[in-house]
C-alpha cells in the first residue's frame, strides 16, 4: 500500500497521528486494518510501526468538516491497542482532543483569524461538543508559547478547551447506577460518566497509600486481578455491557492531595496504569469530588464558590478541571492543554 497523508501530533499527554477523513479507507474494517499496520500493532513494542507501546502514543484522531449546525468539525477518536488487533471508538479522548483545533486550521477547514480561533469540535464518540481555543498570530498556527502542563517538558502555546454536556456521555447518565455510591464485590464505588466513564474507588480499601508508582501498582497482579474484577462487574451497571474488549471504564483510585491539590489519583486506562490522567477522565473525578456522597467527596479539598479550580494530582504532576457548579450541579467543565504538531506528511502502513 500507497502513503497516506497524516500530521503526527502530541495532545496534552498523549501522542498520536490525526488524519482527515477523506485520506482514510471509508470501509471500518479496512480503516481498522490500516491504522494496526501504521501503530505497528499487535506487539508488545510495535517495533513496526509508529506506536510507541503505550496505550497513551497509539491514538489516531478521524477529521472531517461538520455538517451540524454551529460546529466547525467532527473528530472520532479511535484508540489503537498495543497487544490486540483491535481499534476501539468506545471511548472519547480528551488529550489527542487538543490537537484537533490546529490539525483542522492547518488543514484548511477552518479559517484563521488574526489573534486567537476558536474550533467548534463535535466529538464523535460520545456526541459532546468542545470549544478550543487555539493561538493563531498574525493568522498562522503557533505551538510555542509558555502554557505548561504537567507531564510534558517545556513550554507551549495554550489552548483552552471548554466541555458542554458531557454528563452521561457513554452511559446515558452522570451516574449510570441510578445512586451515587454503589458498593461493588465488597468495595465503596462511584459509578460515574461526566465525559469519560470512570469508576472512582479509595486506594486504602485496596490496602494502599494511592502515592505509589505506576510501575509499582502495575507490577501488583493481584490488584490487578482485582481491579478487572470490579471493572468487569461495573459494565454492565454502567450501561457499557460486557467491557472485556472495551477501554472504558477507567479504574481511579483515589487518596488525600499530598501537592496542594484537591484529590490524588492513580488510574488504570484499564490495563495500564497512566501516568497522569486523562482529560475528561479528570473531568468525571473533579466532578465526583464535588458531588455530595459520592466516594472522593469527604477526601477531596473543595475550593468555595460556584467556579472551582479543582487541582487533580496525578503520577507526574496535576491536571486543573475548572467545574462551573449551581445546586451541587458541575454545569460547565474546562481544562488547559497545549499540542505540537511534530511531523506532517505520509505514513505507511506495514501489511496486516
Ligand atoms: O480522559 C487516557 C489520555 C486518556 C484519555 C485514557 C483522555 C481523557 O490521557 O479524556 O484524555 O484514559 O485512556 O489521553
Amino acid at each position: 500500500m500507497g502513503g497516506l497523508r497524516c500530521m503526527w501530533m502530541r495532545g496534552g499527554t498523549s501522542k498520536g497521528g490525526y488524519f482527515l477523513a477523506s485520506d482514510l479507507p471509508t470501509d471500518t474494517a479496512a480503516r481498522d486494518a490500516v491504522l494496526l499496520g501504521i501503530m505497528g500493532s499487535p506487539d508488545p513494542r510495535q517495533i513496526d510501526g509508529m506506536g510507541g507501546a503505550d496505550p497513551l502514543t497509539s491514538k489516531v484522531a478521524v477529521v472531517r468538516p461538520s455538517q451540524r449546525a454551529g460546529i466547525d468539525v467532527d473528530y472520532l477518536f479511535l484508540q489503537v491497542f498495543v497487544d490486540q488487533a483491535i481499534v476501539s471508538d468506545g471511548q472519547n479522548c480528551g488529550n489527542i482532543l487538543a490537537g484537533i483545533g490546529p490539525f483542522a486550521i492547518e488543514r484548511g477547514l477552518v479559517p484563521a483569524q488574526a489573534k486567537e480561533t476558536v474550533v467548534t469540535i463535535y466529538m464523535e464518540n460520545t456526541g459532546q461538543v468542545a470549544e478550543a481555543r487555539v493561538q493563531t498570530p498574525g493568522g498562522q498556527v503557533i505551538y510555542s508559547g509558555d502554557a505548561r502542563i504537567d507531564g510534558v517538558p517545556g513550554g507551549a502555546a495554550p489552548i483552552p478547551i471548554a466541555f458542554r454536556d458531557t454528563a452521561g456521555s457513554s452511559c446515558g447518565a452522570l451516574f449510570p447506577s441510578g445512586s451515587v455510591r454503589d458498593v461493588v464485590e465488597g468495595v465503596e464505588v462511584t459509578l460515574i460518566d461526566n465525559g469519560m466513564p470512570c469508576v472512582i474507588m479509595r486506594a486504602a480499601d485496596f490496602g494502599l497509600t494511592g502515592d505509589e508508582a505506576p510501575g509499582v501498582l502495575e507490577d501488583n497482579a493481584e490488584l490487578r486481578m482485582r481491579l478487572e474484577s470490579i471493572r468487569l462487574a461495573c459494565g454492565p451497571l454502567m450501561n457499557l455491557g460486557d467491557v472485556s474488549q472495551e477501554s472504558v471504564p477507567k479504574m481511579t483510585l483515589i487518596s488525600a492531595a499530598r501537592n496542594g491539590g484537591a484529590i490524588s489519583t492513580r488510574t488504570f486506562i484499564p490495563h495500564r496504569c497512566h501516568k497522569a490522567i486523562g482529560v475528561l477522565g479528570a473531568v468525571s473525578v473533579a466532578t465526583a469530588c464535588l458531588t455530595p456522597v459520592a466516594v472522593g467527596h469527604d477526601l477531596a479539598i473543595v475550593p468555595e464558590g460556584a467556579v472551582k479550580p479543582m487541582s487533580i494530582e496525578h503520577p507526574t504532576g496535576e491536571m486543573t478541571v475548572v467545574g462551573h457548579v449551581e445546586e451541587h450541579e458541575v454545569v460547565r467543565a474546562e481544562v488547559l492543554r497545549t499540542a505540537r504538531k511534530l511531523m506532517d506528511g505520509e505514513v505507511f502502513p506495514a501489511p496486516r
